[in-house]
């Protein structure tokens, strides 16, 4: 297993809800590092960007509204397997399904509001993570 970075957003469901605080704590406790923060509210062109391979799907629009319907934070986490490890530790896509020691299981309420995104391939986490973050913002 190697050193990986990966995409993670707390959603605006969560930071709304007053639940960055407690996720970023999560995120820490399981010894991430983060190495990149900012807290930002998409734009629909920067949300539909970001999702575009979901452009196709029934949901889409309902996945955009919701994505741009508040603040977001936006974190590259770091950490030996850390594609699968935040995964891991966000649980399922549907919140009504993931394990009480899961930040969607903590946070979430469905399978839209689910308090939290992470890459799922290196290529996404490649993609996802120079979508939102310069080479200089990179720690
Ligand atoms: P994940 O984020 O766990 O990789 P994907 O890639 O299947 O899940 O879905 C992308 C995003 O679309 C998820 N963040 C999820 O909240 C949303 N989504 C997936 N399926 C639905 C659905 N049936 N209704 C509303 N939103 C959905």
């Amino acid at each position: 297993m190697s050193l990986q970075q990966t995409l993670a957003i707390v959603k605006p469901d969560a930071v709304k809800a007053g639940n960055s605080g407690n996720i970023i704590a999560m995120i820490e406790a399981a010894g991430f590092n983060i190495a990149a923060m900012k807290k930002t509210r998409l734009t629909k062109p920067q949300a539909e960007g970001f999702y575009y391979v979901h452009a196709e799907r029934p949901f889409f629009p309902e996945l955009v509204e919701f994505m741009t319907s508040g603040p977001v934070v936006l974190m590259i986490l770091e950490a030996e397997g850390a594609i699968q490890k935040w995964r891991d530790l966000m649980g399922p896509t549907d919140a009504t399904k993931a394990g009480p020691d899961t930040v969607r299981g903590r946070y979430g309420t469905s399978i839209g509001e689910n308090a939290s995104h992470g890459s799922d391939a290196p290529e996404t986490a490649a993609f996802e993570t120079a979508y939102f973050f310069s080479c200089f913002e990179r720690k």
